[in-house]
């Protein structure tokens, strides 16, 4: 069996994404996702330039020694670039695999660990009391649950607060929108919106949040002892992660459970972390972390120490993620949650996919494969459309995360 055809599609059905088609000479052919939301075409050079050419003609069976010949064999390990690139060969190689034996992807993994997937929903809103009614209208939707992010007295433009009530689509200009950050009105204001979600709903959903990098360790820990009472699921992204040792204090001022990951490319990115339980759930998804095989690594390490997945989700991981995220949740023992923010209608669309919500989890199809598809036709009728993420600076100006 040999590939015969690796082509790069971009298209833009309400946001930029990247797709990876494999075909091969045997008439199959799988998808995988490489998008890299506001730096999208550096991996479709990646992959059309460097990576399509050396796939040629191999054997698309030998999923694990493609991977480390990209991995070892670019000399240049690791980067959200590379890993996206070798994520989006190793998902479409995957999916032919599960073709060819005729089997949903779960079941190849190992088969089946539950019979849905518990995902969590946005809830956002300008100001406190549109937060809390959102979050009351995913609660009416069945989801069991939600992430909760406000608009902040004092702050324009908050992280997290979106312009229609269901969607929220953080890269929305064609050159960065300029954000201003303050810590202090923030921390004034957090823990109040989950007293009042508390107050409001009980203790019977599950209430999540993220900080979005924006804190200091220290600061950290002081918003995740302020919350204690209110019994979140996780706190998210408190505090940049490059330094995993940062999370030892920030442990040591909470029991707040704390989850990181999104921005992690390979293993080594969340080793310390994992191996010292500074987090309970690793975010780390599919697209983000070199495919399947790699993530299948990161889940097995992480469940030695009782680190269980929560899987990003939000709108610019495709449909061909969240499908293949899906399987990959379905099998996976140390499963927790799963990240489900809607895409647009447009996007649906041009990727046909059988995975539904119901009852506050997403359920996987038995389509052979990840069970989602591209619509080529329809895709060309999106162009590429130059699209950024947000910036953020403190008042006087200066640089923050975002
Ligand atoms: C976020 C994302 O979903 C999340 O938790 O942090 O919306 C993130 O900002 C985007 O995926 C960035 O592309
Ligand atoms: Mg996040």
């Amino acid at each position: 069996m040999k590939i015969i055809a690796a082509r790069i599609i971009v298209t833009c059905p309400g946001r930029n994404f990247v797709t990876l088609k494999i075909e091969t000479d045997q008439g199959v052919h799988g998808i995988g996702d490489a998008t890299l939301n506001g730096r999208e075409l550096s991996v479709v050079s990646y992959l059309q330039d460097h990576v399509a050419p050396c796939l040629i003609g191999r054997d698309p069976r030998c999923i694990e020694d493609i991977w480390q010949y990209l991995y070892r064999g670019a000399y240049w390990r690791r980067g959200p670039v590379t890993m996206r690139a070798i994520a989006a060969v190793d998902v479409a190689l995957w999916d032919i695999k599960a073709k060819m034996a005729n089997m949903p992807l779960y079941d190849l993994l190992g088969g089946r660990s539950r019979d849905g997937v518990l995902v969590y929903g946005h809830a956002n809103g300008a100001d406190l009391g549109e937060t809390v009614e959102a979050v009351g209208r995913y609660i009416d939707m069945g989801y069991k649950a939600v992430r909760a992010q406000s608009g902040i007295p004092g702050i324009d433009l908050a992280y997290g607060v979106g312009r229609g009530k269901l969607y929220y689509e953080p890269a929305d200009a064609a050159l960065p929108t300029e954000t201003v950050w303050d810590t202090r009105k923030y921390l004034n204001f957090a823990p109040s919106l989950f007293e009042r979600l508390r107050e409001t709903y009980g203790f019977g959903v599950e209430l999540l949040h993220d900080v979005h990098h924006r804190l200091t360790p220290i600061e950290a820990g002081q918003l995740g002892k302020a919350v204690e009472p209110h019994r979140l699921f996780w706190l998210e992204d408190v505090t940049p992660a490059e330094n995993q040792e940062a999370f030892r204090l920030v442990r040591q001022h909470t029991t707040t459970p704390l989850a990181v990951g999104e921005i992690f490319n390979t293993i080594w990115d969340c080793k310390d972390l994992i191996a010292n339980q500074y987090i309970d759930y690793i975010r780390t998804t599919v697209v983000g972390a070199g495919g399947i095989t790699h993530l299948r690594r990161i889940a097995d390490f992480a469940a030695l120490h009782q680190v269980r997945t929560g899987a990003h989700g939000a709108t610019d991981l495709s449909p061909v993620t969240m499908g293949a995220a899906l399987h990959f949740d379905t099998w996976v023992p140390n499963f927790g949650i799963q990240e489900y923010m809607r895409h647009a209608e447009e996007t649906d669309a041009v990727f046909p996919h059988d995975y539904v919500f119901g009852d506050g989890r997403l359920h996987v199809g038995d389509t052979p494969g990840h069970g989602v598809d591209i619509d080529e036709a329809l895709a060309a009728k999106y162009p590429y459309k130059p699209a950024y993420l947000p910036v953020a600076r403190l008042e006087d100006g200066t640089m923050w995360n975002w």
